[in-house]
């Protein structure tokens, strides 16, 4: 009884020295600094400490995670649809398929909002939170995690984020000055190129424990890609699935326009009710490789190139997407 109230005690120390900051955020909510990364209010902050505290994973779970804009909705519809093939797949029918109620988002757990209420047969979770930051007993676990050029990344968070401030009649942050937060490192979750970097050096380490993936990548040859995330998940097609398109169907279900052309989510909000509701369709916006080419100047995209060149430098990873 002592020690939790210690700990309780601690942790609202903890909580009430952490710097605030204006930054590329939702609804203009000030960020808040936790180990390393900027987080989106002290609400996230709190349950992400709890979640560290108490969480206790599963070795059979698996963790979607990803820096918001990289390619989460399609990570978590793809990884969805995988583990539930036989209901959301083979069923066939409207009723059956969650996607027709609603967003990816939906279907599965957030480590940081709500892991609560688990349905006993999805092992997926995701997070948006840096690999530093993960519960202890996560390490036990295999993690996807998924990753975007950077200058891609960047313009649809300012999409998004202009948006969502125009639905709440809020003034939507400038690009310039957007920009210059992001490059800083000053947006929810950043800095980008520390998480991706959390994230890449993790997986150098242990790669059988963590697959690493490209968005750039994966457009390219999602077949591909949907066969490997089922293997590394030990949901890995038969033969016989193969043979009936099983592959093939999941890429088209969970691909951008068919997804963006559901009822659900043209029309559709999540988090109803709450402080983080939003529209469904915000999600969907031109899911395109390079679209940086039509909002940044190119001395824009030549700065954060060279951003991500120093950031990256000593590492052999190449964020960079350059068409083949
Ligand atoms: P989140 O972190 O808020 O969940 P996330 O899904 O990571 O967002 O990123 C959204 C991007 O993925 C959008 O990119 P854009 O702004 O450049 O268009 C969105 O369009 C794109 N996207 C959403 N669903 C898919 C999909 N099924 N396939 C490919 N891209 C998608």
């Amino acid at each position: 009884m002592e020690s939790k109230r210690n700990q309780i005690c601690n942790d609202e120390d903890i909580l009430s020295t952490l710097e605030k900051r204006a930054g590329l955020n939702l609804f203009n909510h000030d960020l808040v600094e936790y180990q390393g990364f900027w987080y989106p209010d002290m609400a996230v902050v709190t349950r992400t400490l709890s979640a560290q505290r108490q969480f206790q994973a599963q070795s059979s779970d698996v963790f979607l995670c990803s820096a918001p804009k990289t390619g989460t909705t399609w990570l978590k519809a793809l990884s969805f649809a995988i583990v539930s093939r036989t209901t959301v797949v083979d069923d066939g029918s409207t009723a059956a398929n969650p996607f027709h109620s609603k967003l990816p988002h939906g279907c599965l757990p957030l480590l940081e909002i709500s892991v609560t209420n688990r349905d006993p047969n999805n092992p997926l979770i995701a997070t948006h939170l840096p690999f530093s930051s993960l519960p202890e007993s996560v390490s036990g676990c295999r993690i996807v995690y998924v990753c975007r050029d950077p200058k891609d990344t960047f313009v649809s968070m300012y999409h998004f984020l202009a948006k969502l401030a125009t639905s709440r009649n809020m003034e939507p942050v400038h690009l310039d000055k957007a920009f210059e937060l992001f490059c800083n490192g000053e947006s929810f979750y950043g800095p980008y190129w520390d998480h991706v970097l959390g994230y890449w050096n993790a997986s150098l380490e242990q790669p059988d424990r963590i697959l690493f993936l490209k968005y750039e990548e994966m457009m390219e040859d999602a077949c591909f890609y949907t066969k490997k995330l089922a293997e590394f998940m030990g949901y890995g097609f038969t033969l016989e699935e193969e043979k009936k398109g099983m592959v093939e169907k999941i890429v088209e279900m969970c691909s951008f326009e068919n997804l963006r052309n559901l009822e659900v989510n043209k029309d559709g909000k999540v988090g109803k009710n709450g402080p983080w509701e939003m529209k469904n369709n915000l999600f969907f916006r031109e899911g395109r490789i390079r679209d940086w080419e039509n909002h940044l100047t190119p001395d824009m995209a030549k700065h954060m190139d060279f951003i991500t060149h120093s950031k990256l430098s000593g590492s052999d990873l190449n964020l960079l997407y350059h068409k083949k």
